[in-house]
């Protein structure tokens, strides 16, 4: 009789930050899965404080030098979509991309969608640093979830019936949403997206993502603080700001 060893679990390590969008897609995806892994805190470059050195390990495998990366059992891979679909290949536990070829090529498609339609939308409200472009983001937000909920309507999911790496795309919105009405999102959301957020804060994996209020207000008190820097130097005041 021939007797199977378990494979041991994989060392897993996340260079990242929390306050990095592109992160949380992939402390989501390894929450989701129940891998336990370790962090390493690199924080984005505007972030870190006077005399922070990255890692030896980030700066040599990072290929832009940016965050997300992930070290598997010695393998590095950076870029949080390429990463996530590369953790289905080499951990067990709940895949993100379906395996069906026409469920995989929805998923990967609806992640895209929302990388770039959703995400600069997202970016444009706390980025903005004039009135029109922070209104203009709020409008382009709530028209893409106006496909987010066209797509939910059908089903639970952003691609089918189970949890994908496009809800994994999605998640850092929600996560970011309160931070989002504070600075300029005043635009009404289709309901269905605001119901998916619902979901995604059931799941596990969301105790892994969410912020604490205090992570919120550091946030909140840079993107303010860099409004009124912009302000001083255009010599006008920056109002779309709902608190
Ligand atoms: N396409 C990348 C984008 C990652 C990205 O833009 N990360 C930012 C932080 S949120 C970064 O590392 N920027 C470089 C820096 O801060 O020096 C992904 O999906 O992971």
């Amino acid at each position: 009789m021939t007797e199977t060893t378990p494979s041991p679990s994989p060392s897993v390590t996340l260079f990242g930050h929390w306050s990095c969008p592109y992160s949380t897609r992939v402390s989501f995806a390894l929450g989701h899965r129940g891998i336990a892994h370790d962090l390493i805190e690199v924080p984005p470059t505007k972030m870190r404080p006077d005399g922070f050195v990255p890692p030896v390990e980030f700066t040599e495998h990072s290929p832009l030098g940016e965050i997300p990366m992930v070290e598997v059992d010695g393998t590095y891979r950076a870029d949080s979509l390429p990463i996530i679909e590369w953790l289905d290949d080499c951990l067990d536990g709940a895949p993100l991309v379906p395996s069906d070829p026409q469920a995989r090529a929805m998923a990967l498609e609806r992640a895209r969608f929302v990388d770039e339609v959703v995400f600069s939308a997202m970016i444009g409200i706390y980025y903005g640093t004039d009135e029109e472009r922070i209104a203009s983001s709020s409008r382009a937000l709530a028209h893409a979830t106006e496909q987010l909920g066209s797509w939910l309507r059908a089903t639970h999911w952003l691609a089918g019936p189970a949890v994908t790496i496009a809800d994994a795309a999605l998640v850092p919105l929600w996560v970011r949403l309160e931070l989002l009405e504070e600075v300029g999102l005043t635009d009404r959301l289709d309901p269905l997206a605001l119901e998916h957020r619902q979901r995604c804060e059931e799941l596990g994996a969301w105790a892994s993502i969410e912020w604490t209020d205090a992570e919120r207000r550091e946030l909140l008190d840079r993107i303010l603080a860099a409004r009124a820097h912009g302000e001083e130097r255009r010599g006008g005041p920056v109002q779309a700001i709902r608190s």
